[in-house]
């Protein structure tokens, strides 16, 4: 039984992580780090704080550097989606929570980004969803359970009803961990271990994603 719908904002419902990548490469490139968009793949889903740590891929930084570092690139981000507007969703976004809404199943986003209530609010989802948990509502980022857990309790549904929709191995890694189903968007090298994999949230219509993780459960 399926009753509710997790959504990870960045890479799921908009394309912000290539503004995330373009943040921190102006920064590696200011630090004279190396920063490919390769690394930057490691980075999806990765709390700010975290994402920074490796990118110095094992160099560290007196906390006070570190802090501004953090700070200059969240800058450099903060400008680049300054801009942001419902023309930024992904193909289907809009279209799949209508479609979760008609059928009556519950609809929440779950973003390890500090920023994403602003983000959602200029996507114009917030009539759309239920529930909306970020990065400063929970401790630990993804690949811990704890915002699809706080996802699920504020949505007043136990975990096992809810599926996770995610772009990055964090998250995959997080769902599982909460005991969730997830749906992995984007390449089998990056999303391969999600219960049902798909190239983006157009590709199938609900009744057929939810035959699929109804009948593997
Ligand atoms: P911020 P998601 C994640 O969002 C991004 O994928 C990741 O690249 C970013 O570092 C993280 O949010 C933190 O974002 O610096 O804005 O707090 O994919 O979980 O929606
Ligand atoms: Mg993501």
């Amino acid at each position: 039984m399926i009753r509710a719908f997790i959504f990870d904002l960045d890479g799921v419902l908009t394309d912000t992580s290539e503004f995330h990548y373009l943040a921190w490469k102006r920064l590696a490139e200011e630090e004279g780090i190396p920063f490919t968009r390769e690394d930057n793949e490691a980075l999806r889903g990765v709390s700010r704080h975290d994402s920074l740590r490796r990118l110095l891929k094992g160099r560290t930084l007196p906390p006070e550097q570190f802090e501004e570092w953090a700070e200059r690139k969240n800058r450099y981000y903060l400008e680049l989606i300054a801009q942001i507007t419902p023309q930024n969703l992904l193909p289907g976004a809009l279209e799949f929570l209508q479609a979760l809404q008609k059928a009556g199943l519950k609809r929440a986003i779950a973003s390890s980004s500090k920023n994403a209530r602003w983000v959602v609010e200029r996507l114009n989802l917030l009539p759309w969803v239920d529930v909306l948990v970020d990065g400063t509502m929970v401790e630990r980022s993804k690949p811990a359970p704890d915002l699809f857990l706080k996802a699920a309790e504020l949505l007043g549904e136990q975990p096992y009803v809810c599926v996770v929709v995610e772009d990055a191995e964090a998250g995959i890694e997080a769902a599982r961990a909460a005991g969730m189903r997830v749906i992995g968007l984007g390449p089998r090298e990056r999303v391969g271990k999600a219960d049902l994999v798909i190239p983006r949230l157009d590709a199938l219509g609900l009744d057929e994603i939810l035959r699929h993780l109804e009948h593997d459960s």
